[in-house]
């Protein structure tokens, strides 16, 4: 059996021996987002007992009806980063307006989180995720400016995601590749059990809401066509596999290879899926990985938020993939 004892705290301080500083806030703060990632996971897994499944009865700022365990999963993180002293807000889906938390002189980060992804998952026992990018704040003034929270995804310091499914998986990076770390419940930790995520450079599989397909881009329907089409060597077709939890299939594409699209259509122009919160941070982790990540058109990690709850059309996964993704929907297809 392989020896799991590296602990995330472990993991951090061996990449960023040479800045022992920002060592110890990575670690600080990644061990409260898997604080909370350890509350919600067993909170998920006895929802049933303590009436935690279902809706909340109200809307967040993006209009999606809240469930209890959405409500339950953002305060736990609240919580945790708020014990943390070095986050000043969080940019979070269940919150209308960034969250001031820390406001001594410590406070130097700001999370944008998605507490629980995929929530419509909840009550049919699916899986569900968390996912988060840390930035440092930029000015110094007592509270936090919007030079502070509306940022590009290239400036985070560090992102990853957090997988409730069979196992409760955290995937992170701090800039250095992309490490997996599952939560060993006997000893209440998160052990290094991927070293080493590396996303294929194509797969056979994608992952895309096939109910919208008539609202897309003409050229995007072609693209499925072209994706469901038999071919002569055998690569296609590309199997669809889609769970409504973009951190379960994003996890798939990591490990298989393949892709994952969420693009504008006719009665969504910027599609459904947040920046801030959703698409920067999984950017992050997937080009540590050795994928790609961008609106169609644009590398995501470029795209300068205008706002906190901004959305944007997604595309990502293996860069062979989601290059082809790219050239179908500007010119119709590969050259
Ligand atoms: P929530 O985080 O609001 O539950 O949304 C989930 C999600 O953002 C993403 O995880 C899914 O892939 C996508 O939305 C599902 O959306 P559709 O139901 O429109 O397919």
């Amino acid at each position: 059996m392989p020896d799991r004892t590296t602990t995330l705290a472990d993991h951090v301080r061996g990449r960023h021996r040479d800045d022992p500083g920002l060592a110890a806030d990575l670690e600080i703060v990644l061990g409260a987002i898997a604080a909370s990632a350890r509350t919600l996971s067993r909170a998920i897994r006895r929802a049933a007992f303590t009436g935690e499944l279902g809706l909340a009865g109200n809307e967040n700022a993006t209009g999606d009806a809240q469930k209890k365990l959405d409500l339950l999963a953002n305060e736990a993180v609240v919580a945790a980063l708020a014990s943390s002293g070095l986050v000043a807000a969080i940019v979070s889906e269940e919150e209308d307006t960034a969250r001031r938390l820390g406001t001594g002189k410590g406070a130097r980060y700001i999370v944008c989180i998605d507490p629980l992804d995929g929530s419509s998952n909840t009550d049919v026992d699916g899986c569900v995720g968390t996912i988060f990018g840390l930035y440092r704040r930029l000015d110094g003034a007592p509270e936090p400016t919007s030079r502070d929270l509306l940022r590009r995804g290239s400036e985070q310091l560090a992102a990853g995601y957090v997988l409730y499914g069979p196992s409760t998986l955290l995937a992170c990076t701090t800039g250095q590749g992309v490490s997996g770390f599952t939560l060993d419940e006997d000893r209440g930790e998160f052990l290094l059990t991927h070293e080493t995520l590396r996303c294929p450079p194509r797969g056979r599989c994608y992952s895309a809401n096939l109910g919208n397909l008539k609202g897309w881009h003409p050229h995007l329907r072609k693209y499925v066509d072209y994706l469901t089409e038999k071919d002569p060597g055998g690569r296609r077709p590309y199997s669809l596999r889609y769970t409504g939890a973009l951190v379960a299939d994003l996890h798939r594409s990591l490990i298989d290879g393949g892709l994952y699209f969420y693009p504008a259509d006719s009665a969504h122009a910027s599609g459904k899926l947040r920046l801030m919160y959703e698409c920067a941070p999984l950017a992050f982790v997937v080009e540590q990985a050795g994928g790609r990540a961008s609106t169609g058109m644009e590398r995501i990690l470029d795209v300068q938020a205008g706002s906190i709850h901004q959305r944007v059309p997604f595309v990502i996964g293996s860069v062979e993939d989601v290059i082809l993704y790219e050239r179908f929907l500007k010119d119709g297809g590969p050259a």
